[in-house]
């Protein structure tokens, strides 16, 4: 039987009592998105000050996305790549052409995209370095999210992450974030087995870590003397969320191997992708890789509406502006539960310090009575990411209603 939600709570129960327990949600449940705006159950308006995680970039159900998934559900949604399709290639040459690279590999989730790239990296490193296969490691970062399956998490250092999931992969050696005499010092010692570097040029999950200036180009230098390749992860990042359409921009580095996922969607449905030269994405052969719904029919229209939105609506450009204008709101605040503000764009996190035993979790129920929607990472760290679309004005509002929760305790 069918049954239909009318209040949150009947929301939330039914999730406990059917849904696995893998997530603690804030205490809000929405039922619909225009913009950077979301709605709840009880009709209740927020500003989405988180986009799914930078998913909803262009606003949530862009009419521009929403109709180009409309029309082609009508005519051809899924093919599989056992055949051709007359979506996929149009597609592939706009998003290559779109971010300059000479090929794409379609994928789903972001995680999917980071598998295909260690993939993509390690078969480089045996067929084209010569590494021994057995032999081929990868440097990841401190602090990384790349996603949750078991590869990716061996890569964690965060036990929620890993722990108490068996055996993880070997092949990965991890170093500090932002620290290039470190991965100068493991590529001196070990760069003959090594592959690749994998980073994001901003942690997210880590707390919106952004590293020094120049941290970018002069890892990309270290790989490229050792002939290592260096693979971003623009999963959360991409898509113009930090001011720029990707956040290697910001210090020209064109990574070896890029990582998309999310935005490229604009959040209507899964779409990642993997780009890179030839020399690399052909290692992979016919039958070696792949995904029964990478590059689906639906997909590619879709992508192509979500990527000419940034470049219609200036969004990198936007997100530049506005993220100066919000850390500057924001730091004006006079409370000392802010610690510290830092990001990039529209990338951006509060350090919350605990005051009276209340903390970032408290703040943001706060927020979410005055109608702003966020949610801490780690504990202390609230992230803020509002849809790219945002007016200042809307902007404005909404750090009116972020003062006045901190300012509440
Ligand atoms: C969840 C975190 C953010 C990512 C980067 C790959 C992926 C992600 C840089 C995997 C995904 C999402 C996952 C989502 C919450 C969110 C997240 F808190 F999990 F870590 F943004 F910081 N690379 N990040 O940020 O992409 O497979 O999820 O499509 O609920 O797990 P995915």
């Amino acid at each position: 039987m069918i049954e239909k939600i009318t209040s949150s709570e009947q929301a939330m129960k039914m999730e406990a009592q059917y849904g696995a327990h893998n997530y603690h949600p804030l205490p809000v449940v929405l039922k619909k998105g225009q913009g950077a705006y979301v709605w709840d159950v009880e009709g209740k308006q927020y500003f989405d000050f988180l986009s799914a995680y930078s998913a909803v970039n262009q606003g949530h159900c862009h009419p521009k996305i929403v109709a180009a998934l409309k029309e082609q559900s009508d005519v051809l949604t899924l093919t599989s790549r056992a055949f051709y399709n007359d979506c996929l290639g149009t597609y592939e040459k706009y998003v290559t052409e779109y971010f300059g690279y000479q090929k794409v590999l379609p994928m789903n989730t972001g995680a999917e995209a980071d598998e295909t790239a260690l993939k993509l990296a390690r078969r480089w490193g045996v067929v084209k370095k010569g590494i021994p296969n057995d032999e081929v490691k990868i440097i990841c970062c401190e602090g990384n999210f790349h996603g949750r399956t078991i590869t990716i998490i061996t890569m964690s250092n965060d036990p929620d992450s890993y722990a108490n999931y068996g055996p993880l992969t070997p092949g990965f050696i991890r170093i500090p974030y932002n620290d290039t005499a470190e991965l100068e010092k493991v590529l001196k010692a070990e760069g003959s087995k090594i592959a690749a570097f994998l980073v994001e040029p901003i942690q997210g999950e880590a707390g919106v870590y952004v590293p020094d200036d120049g941290y970018l180009k002069k890892a990309y230098d270290l790989c490229k003397a050792h002939n290592v390749l260096f693979i971003a992860d623009e999963v959360q990042t991409g898509i113009a969320r930090t001011g720029k359409l990707l956040a290697c921009d910001h210090e020209n580095v064109r990574p070896d191997i890029l990582i998309l996922g999310k935005a490229l969607s604009g959040g209507v449905l899964p779409i990642s992708a993997v780009l890179a030269d030839d020399d690399i994405m052909l290692t992979i052969k016919p039958g070696e890789h792949g995904s029964t719904f990478g590059g689906f029919p639906l997909a590619c229209k879709v992508a192509i509406a979500a990527l000419e939105v940034v470049k219609e609506e200036n969004l990198a450009q936007k997100a530049e502006h506005l993220g100066n204008i919000f850390r500057q709101r924001i730091r004006a605040i006079q409370s000392d539960m802010i610690k510290l503000v830092r990001g990039k764009g529209l990338l951006n996190a509060v350090v919350i310090k605990q005051k009276d035993g209340k903390e970032a979790w408290d703040v943001c129920l706060k927020m979410r009575d005055f109608g702003v929607l966020a949610k801490p990472t780690h504990g202390d760290i609230i992230r803020f990411a509002p849809p790219l679309v945002i007016t200042e004005e809307q902007l404005l509002e909404a750090c009116a209603l972020i003062e006045k929760a901190i300012l509440s305790f």
